[in-house]
């Protein structure tokens, strides 16, 4: 090969051109669109350059891995969530199995609608959406036979569509700031374990969370929210027990405030001597936080234990009334066979649903999804 410098002269100052050393006897001169390459190695052969292609760093390919593993772990998750759900809602999704595998293959008849329609109500489901269930399968399957996961796949469907309207899942860290959310529901239904999981997603999020122990009747209580706080690592404020609940409050939207966070979630106490103190209490602890931000609280919701069946109706009722519920958490389905009650809330109430709890871990608790809630509890979520 030859070296540009052993072939090229400098620059003539006068011309500015730079004279080119005579070709040699053979040598073939470079034409005058040759790449700069050529012009500078002259007519010597030029390895080909390998071929890089659009993406020479390998950058696009790299990215592609990433997004591929990021896309596999998301699915994973997912189907772990699903698992769990199917997993939680087993108790309900075997008895309601038991009863539909006695109505597979035969033909739908009046005594068999009945039984789908007392199967309903056993289930928890309550009596009007029994009845109203039975007559769709009465109008669309009357006299057919079908297979188990047909009637599976349609009981599936029909629960979807009461199920639907009520699907409403929210992201606390948007919205207002700090956004204030209450927590209310009797004794035991599950709001502190809530607050906890609620904490621990959003923070490992990234928001910014202030944790006040509005429970202030039971120091056991204030124990067991400080330790999620701790590992949500949320800012959380306490006052000893028998302290005024309402403020307490104040002081956390204040604190809320003051240190720029996104969100206050407060707990509440479901534990006092009835059902109007409770009711007082916690109107003292809206007008304590509304003298501060009037708009608030911005979430009032009611967490509902499933292993009370029919019961939590009544409660759905009561907070309803007379806390403003905004949305509903139902916990501890996967410690039941009354999960249909959802469905019978659903109904009856136009209150939005938002979470559902099938375990004690921050990931037992799922937003709500109609489908896919329906089909593990007529068992055929895996
Ligand atoms: N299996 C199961 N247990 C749950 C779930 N959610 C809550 N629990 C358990 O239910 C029990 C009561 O939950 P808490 O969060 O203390 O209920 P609470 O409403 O704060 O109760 P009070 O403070 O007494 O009003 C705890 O042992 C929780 O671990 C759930 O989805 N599944
Ligand atoms: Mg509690």
């Amino acid at each position: 090969m030859i070296l540009w410098w052993g072939k090229k002269k400098q620059p003539d100052p006068k011309t500015g051109e730079t004279p080119v050393e005579p070709l040699k006897p053979g040598e073939k001169p470079a034409s005058p669109t040759a790449s700069l390459d050529q012009q500078i190695f002259g007519n010597a052969p030029i390895a080909a350059a390998p071929d890089l292609g659009d993406d020479p760093l390998g950058i696009r390919k790299a990215a592609e891995r990433i997004a591929a593993e990021r896309a596999a772990e998301a699915a994973a998750r997912e189907a772990s969530v699903l698992h769990k759900l199917n997993e939680g809602l087993k108790r309900s999704s075997s008895r309601l199995a038991e009863g539909l595998a006695g109505l597979a293959k035969r033909k739908l008849d009046r005594e068999s609608l009945d039984e789908l329609e007392e199967l309903l109500i056993t289930s928890d489901m309550g009596t009007k959406v029994a009845s109203r269930i039975a007559k769709n399968f009465a109008r669309d399957r009357f006299e057919r036979e079908s297979s188990e996961d047909e009637i599976k796949g349609a009981l599936a469907t029909e629960i979807a569509a009461i199920l639907k309207p009520r699907e409403k899942v929210v992201d606390f860290a948007e919205g207002p700031k700090p956004r204030i959310v209450l927590f209310v529901g009797v004794n035991g239904s599950g709001k502190t374990t809530t607050i906890g999981k609620i904490a621990s997603k959003l923070s490992a999020q990234g928001a910014d969370i202030v944790i006040a122990a509005g429970d202030t009747f039971r120091a056991a209580a204030v124990e067991q929210l400080k330790v999620w706080a701790e590992r949500a690592n949320a800012r959380f404020i306490s006052k000893p027990a028998g302290a005024d609940a309402a403020g307490l409050a104040y002081e956390a939207v204040e604190l809320a405030q003051k240190e720029n966070r996104d969100l206050v979630l407060i707990d509440t106490a479901g534990r006092l001597q009835n059902k109007t103190q409770l009711m007082d209490e916690l109107a003292k602890v809206v007008r304590a936080i509304r003298k501060i931000d009037p708009t608030a609280p911005h979430d009032v919701i009611l967490v509902l234990d499933a292993t009370v069946g029919q019961n939590a109706l009544g409660q759905v009722e009561a907070f309803r009334h007379t806390a403003g519920v905004t949305g509903l958490v139902m916990t501890k389905l996967d410690g039941t066979a009354k999960g249909g009650v959802l469905v019978a809330i659903a109904e009856q109430f136009d209150v939005p649903i938002h979470f559902v709890g099938v375990g004690e871990k921050a990931e037992d608790l799922q937003p709500f999804s109609a489908e896919t809630f329906a089909r593990a509890l007529v068992g055929l979520g895996s």
